[in-house]
């Protein structure tokens, strides 16, 4: 789950909710790291694949943007949770692939997907749901999804925003340069925001951003900060 800083919260009370909408992938970088990882080994997802399509441009990495088509089923009983196909008004939903946006199951599952592939996954509860359950989910359920890959776009953490981050081409993001950037995206969504705002979003990211605070955000840094891997 993303988690909100202060700074974001206080945004999401001043804009409107639509261009709060159109900000989330943008801002979506800005989440707080979570913990080492435990010492008891989690289970895997099961990765199977259906069918991969003979030409394949682009594989999925982390960081980009994915829609997709999917059936979700019970594996204890093989009934249907949800389909986009039938109950999202039949049309394919987009998630970011590797930011905690979906299931660790999906996260883990999900890379190196070409458009047209379709893979099954059977994802246990630990990388799904949890103890919690959600929803139509009850605690402990292991879960198998059929998805289908429509289209990729780059996401907020791919290697081309980053390269659109970077003006001077040194790999790395100056604070000038992430302040330019959100000012641009503000100015594209039609959002007024003043320049101290822009300040101080800039520190909330880099203080989340710039882990060895060397006042730069490095390409590792950007793509890979917080990534439970
Ligand atoms: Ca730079
Ligand atoms: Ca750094």
């Amino acid at each position: 789950m993303v988690r909100e800083s202060h700074v974001l919260k206080a945004r999401r009370q001043l804009w409107k909710p639509p261009e709060w909408k159109l900000l989330f992938g943008l801002l979506s970088f800005v989440f707080v790291a979570f913990g080492t990882g435990a010492l008891i080994p989690e289970p895997e997802v099961k990765i199977e694949t259906l069918h991969k399509p003979f030409i394949c441009k682009r594989k999925t990495q982390r960081g980009d943007m994915m829609l997709v088509h999917y059936e979700g089923y019970f594996e204890k009983d093989g009934s249907l949770f949800h389909s986009t196909h039938k109950h999202n008004d039949g049309q394919p939903t987009w998630f970011t692939l590797g930011i905690n946006e979906v299931i660790k199951g999906w996260d883990k599952g999900l890379v190196g997907m070409c458009v047209g592939e379709k893979r099954r996954l059977t994802v246990p509860p630990s990388l799904g749901y949890g103890k919690e359950g959600k929803g139509k989910i009850p605690p402990e359920t292991t879960l198998i999804f059929n998805i289908d890959l429509v289209e990729i776009r780059n996401g907020p953490r791919s290697h081309e925003s980053f390269q659109e981050m970077d003006l001077n081409d040194d790999w790395k993001l100056s604070k000038e340069e992430v302040k330019m950037y959100l000012k641009k995206e503000f100015e594209r969504h039609g959002a007024v925001v003043n320049d101290s705002h822009h300040d101080t979003l800039v520190e909330d990211i880099f203080s989340k951003e710039d882990e060895d605070t060397d006042g730069f955000i490095s390409a590792r840094e950007f793509v890979y900060t917080h990534d439970e891997l």
